[in-house]
């Protein structure tokens, strides 16, 4: 199936995206609407933020304010905080902030929400207008590309279009270049784009990126990319390190793509990382910060040796990494660098140990508290679950305190438990919490399973592929 036949055959059977069309060609009445947009602060919702803002301003001649804050969900208070100092809007666009049943709050306060995202749903907004594949059952993808779907169906897409989808599914890991392979949403997007961009997709035997996972000798330039502008996401907090003044990180990231689409170079020609930062100061600003970048990467990456085996359940080797982030990373409440490290030796570890698949627990003191990272499990153990079950665990014994929350995806996870719930009670319960994974799939695997511990099995998504019927 073709990109163009794969937008159509989702206009016709997603209902979401049909209304998301409609909103849009409504709002097209309105002579100059005011859009306020809140995206997620990683490469997707960056880009996601560029594609929205270009195809608003081109279909709409709309007005849009974009705001890129550091964290994921947009609670009501920092959009009256927003509404009190930018003014009165037609439409509320949520880009890759994920799907919350209480973003019908907010229709108290602008007539029109829309959101388009890729994540699996934490309740069911009911008022609100909602592209999101992941509705029913997970479909990975990336918000970029949702964007970009959009864009296709209301006015023609151009090459930044493209280009800034191709990096925003690179960000979320919806594809892989190197390895050819990616998810079957994504792929007749990818198909199209390799066409496009022949050169982004050739292979280097350069330094391998935070993406180059499984070959550690080549890259190709598209990831190439995708580090440049994660690193630039990082760059505020480069600040003191590099004694200049960078504006914060993923504002940056955003301004440099606007200006790349004004500069006209053509993205089909660009070859190396220099021809896509250019000449222009954000650009420059981007190298320095992804030179400050590549030093700390080098010295976590020999932090990051030090695993330790812990079990192994249903063949998936456990591993835990007891490390700090960089220096000026210590305040980051979001993966910054340490587990994009981690993750890049997730296959050494597999195969040094021999097991099916690995997983990675990154145990990470920083200023506020704990973090822990979980990366890997192959599909067969649920980082997401994992993390989960320990917030919510930790949440029961100290529910008095605030700052405990845990979750993500199957792949990769996050849990930060804020001080001063005591360092060693969070390991504690993390060590417990494999140990108990492990007694139960021994005993899943036995057949001897009792109620309560296939309702854990249950909460854990231990139970996949295992037949637990045989309930005692
Ligand atoms: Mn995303």
């Amino acid at each position: 199936m073709s990109y163009e036949e794969q937008v159509q055959q989702l206009f016709r059977t997603d209902p979401g995206f049909a209304s998301a069309v409609r909103l849009l060609e409504k709002l097209n009445k309105l002579k100059h609407p005011r859009v306020l947009n809140f995206s997620h602060h990683d490469l997707d919702g960056i880009t996601s933020a560029f594609i929205v803002r270009r195809l608003l301003e081109r279909y709409l001649d709309a007005e849009v304010v974009t705001k890129l804050p550091p964290y994921f969900k947009l609670s009501e208070e920092s959009l009256r905080e927003t509404l009190e100092g930018e003014g009165r809007f037609d439409l509320l666009l949520l880009t890759d902030k994920g799907t919350f049943g209480y973003y019908d709050d907010f229709l108290r306060y602008i007539d029109r929400v829309l959101i388009l995202d890729h994540h699996p749903l934490d309740g069911r907004p009911k008022r609100c207008t909602v592209l999101n594949p992941s509705a029913d059952r997970p479909v990975p993808a990336a918000a970029s590309l949702l964007c970009h779907m959009l864009t296709t169906k209301l006015d023609p897409t151009d090459n930044y279009d493209d280009f800034a989808a191709l990096i925003g599914c690179r960000g979320d890991f919806a594809f892989d270049p190197v390895q050819k392979t990616s998810v079957d949403f994504v792929r007749p997007f990818i198909e199209r784009a390799r066409e496009k961009f022949p050169h982004a997709f050739e292979i280097k035997l350069e330094r391998p990126t935070m993406f180059d996972l499984l070959n550690k000798d080549r890259t190709v330039l598209i990831n190439q990319i995708g580090e440049v502008l994660h690193a630039g996401c990082l760059a505020h907090l480069y600040n003191q390190t590099l004694g200049i003044d960078i504006p914060y990180g993923p504002e940056l990231v955003f301004n440099f793509l606007l200006e790349l689409a004004k500069r006209r170079d053509r993205p089909a020609e660009f070859r190396t990382i220099a021809d896509v930062l250019g000449r222009m100061p954000k650009g420059q600003m981007l190298s320095r910060v992804f030179e400050q970048y590549k030093s700390d990467w080098n010295m976590l990456n020999r932090r990051a040796e030090n695993t330790v085996f812990l079990d192994e359940i249903r063949d998936v080797g456990i591993y835990m990494l007891f490390a700090e982030e960089a220096p000026a990373m210590q305040a980051t409440q979001f993966p910054a660098i340490l587990p994009f490290v981690a993750s890049t030796r997730l296959d050494e570890l597999k195969l040094t140990g021999g097991h099916s698949h690995v997983m990675l627990t990154l145990f990470c003191p920083k200023e506020r508290g704990v973090h822990i990272s979980m990366r890997g499990g192959g599909g067969v153990l649920d980082c997401g679950a994992m993390c989960y079950q320990l917030a919510s665990h930790l949440r029961d014994l100290y529910s008095e305190r605030e700052g405990i929350g845990g979750g993500g995806h199957d792949r990769a996870a996050e849990c930060v438990v804020d001080k001063p719930v005591p360092m060693y009670a969070v390991m504690h319960e993390l060590l417990a919490l494999v140990q108990e994974m492990s007694r139960i799939a021994k005993a899943l695997e036995s057949g001897e399973v009792t109620r309560e511990d296939a309702e854990k099995a249950r909460l854990l998504r231990l139970d996949r592929n295992l037949n637990v019927d045989s309930v005692s």
